[in-house]
């Protein structure tokens, strides 16, 4: 009974509370951003035996990695308000086929996943590839952090990730393989999946171009923090600007610092 299964609902409570959180921060206007979390390891044996609620829907390429794992997906449509108060009524669990190509969703109501499953999916599936334990893709439209994308200046690697390492301690040791960028792509596109894992490659946080940010991780929650850590420096850069002055940022010889005291 997976209504009693006491680890996927503290799961599913985190998921609900981190999508309350994205409201809460003005990062999830209308249906913006969407989560999937691979919950295999809570519900292996009860989910391989489970009948499936809805038709098989085949993806876009075998995902040889995620052969009959389970993952809890928020809707297609659905706001992160309602996901956070109403998580069953707003996502649902799917299961990947034995041969990885196509999806069933098996709980607990027939709602039809996110656009951007084929995407998460395929991120899912090249972490796993390279043996990166991700359970997490969390995508969301941080304000100050999409104000930043449109300049050229910031659409760059390591101009982005330096600056807003610079702003506060805290996010040089919470984000030590700096943020990806992808330039604009029109969202739920394979091109979009594609260019953002070839940033995976190297970061385990992509910045999209005029669009928002997505973060890879093992606990949802410790994603929501890194994007919102990065988040915060966006806004004291933004704040410093708006007040005038180009703040000063801390000194590489400090970063580096803080490589050496965290054993970054
Ligand atoms: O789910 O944010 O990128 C809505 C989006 C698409
Ligand atoms: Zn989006």
């Amino acid at each position: 009974m997976l209504e009693k299964n006491e680890v996927l609902n503290t799961e599913i409570a985190k998921i609900a509370e981190v999508a309350g959180y994205l409201w809460i921060k003005g990062w999830a206007e209308y249906n913006g951003g969407n989560i999937s979390v691979n919950v295999t390891p809570a519900v292996e044996d009860e989910c391989q035996k489970m009948t499936p609620i809805a038709d098989k829907i085949s993806l876009p390429a075998v995902m040889g990695h995620l052969k009959d794992n389970v993952f809890y997906v928020t809707g297609t449509g659905k706001r992160m308000r309602y996901v956070s108060s109403s998580p069953w009524e707003n996502g649902s669990l799917i299961r990947i086929s034995h041969d990885g190509t196509y999806y069933e969703i098996i709980y607990k109501n027939p709602i039809r996943p996110t656009s951007e499953l084929p995407s998460h999916l395929s991120m899912h599936n090249y972490l796993r590839s390279i043996g990166r334990k991700n359970n997490v893709v969390l995508h969301t439209h941080p304000t100050d952090l999409i104000a930043l994308s449109h300049s050229q200046k910031w659409l760059d690697s390591d101009a982005i990730t330096n600056m807003l390492w610079s702003m506060i301690p805290e996010c040089r040791i919470i984000t030590p393989k700096g943020l990806g960028v992808v330039p604009y792509e029109i969202p739920g596109t394979m091109d979009l999946a594609n260019a953002t894992i070839e940033q995976l490659k190297n970061h385990d946080i992509v910045f999209w171009e005029k669009h928002g940010i997505l973060a890879t991780g093992i606990d949802v929650v410790d994603c929501f923090d890194v994007i919102d850590t990065l988040s915060k420096s966006a806004q004291i850069y933004l704040n410093a600007r708006m007040a005038g002055f180009t703040p000063e940022g801390m000194t590489e010889t400090q970063l580096d610092d803080l490589v050496t005291a965290f054993h970054l």
